[in-house]
């Protein structure tokens, strides 16, 4: 096994990893901005490296500080945990070329699902049924015409290199296409330096749905259950649940099967996720995140499993601890995503606790909340027998949870979780919008 490793990431999920890490023996070594110095990944790790000023462009998303700091302090493999580089096959090269282990899929694979056309033309291939849609990027008006018709209005106009909402545009007759398309073509150009888009048919309140995979590089594939992702605001994810309230075994044996298939031909090494759009008893394959999520602890319950530690065995070619043929899935999980409404500094902090409660934050009494990142600050996380019970630990487990000096979101958390439409399972994508007015 590998020595040492270290996290090219921050916040709770570079404390996440360590974690894992501590527990396979392996050493590790944070890096951090000028803005993180007492930050708790940088307490927990063995060795920690300052990378740079706070922006994130000079620090946690400077390639070449981070090279230079994993082949420095010796380091046989590199860890770029959520966001910043963990979807960047061009660091994933890098860090091979430096003779590191890249914890996650080959670049090609990223790169290959990083373009949600090629994805969706792959997942096709493999058998996953895909919104009825463009066979591939559209160029001109008539084409989009000729589409838009053909899958019925409304439709919705994608960024093939695109993802969290940015470059969408949904329409709704022929007359507005050309108009939105040069909208989202520019609004993708400025975003990810490539203008190229698509069209698919738009499902109005479908569920996000996505399946947990660890796969093994060797066809060797784990499928982890489900989540529902649904509860969001600007594509934020606020409220993730394992498993889905709205699929049945039948939705899930299927979605798994042609999950399987795709990231054994592939030869995907590492933990990924497949997202679908649910509507009623329908599936449609959305796109692959080819990285660990932040909504993983719901899956880490009800599979008993620390993805984590599958991930970074997978990809230093050791065996997975799952088998792929025998995952039991026990009991419901939830997840309330706990975001600061301002930065600041915390004065006082009790952590829920108890059978079932599990909360993954940087947060101590002293650590600083910066407003140079992300405002997620944590995630309490419950397991219980059945939904009701998980909801009512959640209830439980928030009402515990008290952070002073940082101003957080759990009131609303409490307000959706309580709310009679969060609470019967029967939502989709449209549940925030449906509940703002009250919020
Ligand atoms: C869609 C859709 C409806 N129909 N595609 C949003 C982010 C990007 N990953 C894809 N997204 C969507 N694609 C079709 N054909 C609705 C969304 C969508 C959405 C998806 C998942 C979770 C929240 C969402 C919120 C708004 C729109």
């Amino acid at each position: 096994m590998i020595k040492r490793l270290m996290v090219a990431n921050r916040g709770e999920i570079a404390v996440r990893i360590i974690r894992s890490c501590k527990e396979l023996g392996i050493e590790t070594v944070a890096v951090y901005s000028t803005a993180d110095k007492d930050a708790l990944h940088v307490r927990l790790a063995d060795i920690a490296v300052c990378i740079g000023p706070p922006k994130s462009a000079q620090s946690y998303l400077s390639v070449p500080a981070l090279i230079t700091t994993a082949v420095r302090t010796g380091c046989e493999a590199v860890h770029p945990g959520v966001g910043f580089l963990s979807e960047n096959s061009n660091f994933a090269r890098e860090v091979k070329k430096a003779g590191l282990i890249w914890i996650g899929p080959d670049p090609d694979v990223i790169d290959l699902l990083g373009d949600k056309v090629t994805a969706r033309d792959t997942a096709l291939k493999y058998g996953l049924p895909v919104t009825p849609g463009s066979p591939g990027p559209i160029a001109k008006k008539d084409e989009a015409v000729a589409v838009a018709r053909e899958c019925g209005y409304p439709v919705i106009i994608k960024a093939a290199s695109g993802g969290g909402g940015k470059g969408m545009r949904i329409v709704w007759k022929d007359d507005d296409l050309e108009e939105n398309l040069t909208i989202a073509s520019n609004e993708a150009l400025a975003n990810f330096s490539d203008g190229t888009v698509y069209i698919e048919k738009y499902l109005q309140n479908p569920r996000h749905v996505e399946l947990q995979v660890i796969a093994d590089g060797k066809g060797g594939v784990a499928i982890l259950g489900e989540r529902d992702c649904s509860v969001q605001r600007n594509h934020q994810k606020l409220i993730e649940e394992s498993p889905s309230p709205g699929v049945t075994p039948a939705m899930r044996d299927a979605m798994s099967s042609g999950a399987r298939n795709l990231f054994s031909s592939l030869k995907y090494c590492g933990a990924g996720t497949i997202e679908f759009l649910v509507v009623g008893e329908a599936f449609y394959f959305m796109e692959v995140n080819a990285r660990i999520q932040v909504e993983h602890p719901v899956s880490e319950f009800v599979t008993g499993t620390d993805l984590i530690r599958e991930q970074i065995l997978v990809c230093c070619g050791q065996p997975m601890t799952i088998d792929p043929d025998n995952v039991q899935l026990s009991g419901w999980s939830i997840e309330a995503r706990i975001n600061a409404l301002s930065p600041g500094k915390v004065t006082r902090l009790d952590v829920p606790g108890g059978p079932g409660v599990r909360f993954d934050s940087f947060l101590y009494t002293g650590a600083t909340v910066s407003p140079h990142y992300d405002s997620m600050v944590g995630k309490l996380i419950v397991h219980d027998s059945d939904r009701q019970k998980a909801l009512t630990k959640l209830l439980r487990a928030i009402d515990e949870l008290e952070i002073d000096g940082v101003p957080v979101n759990t009131e609303t958390q409490k307000k959706i979780l309580s709310s009679a439409i969060f609470r019967s399972g029967q939502f989709g994508t449209g549940i925030y919008a449906q509940l703002e007015a009250t919020l």
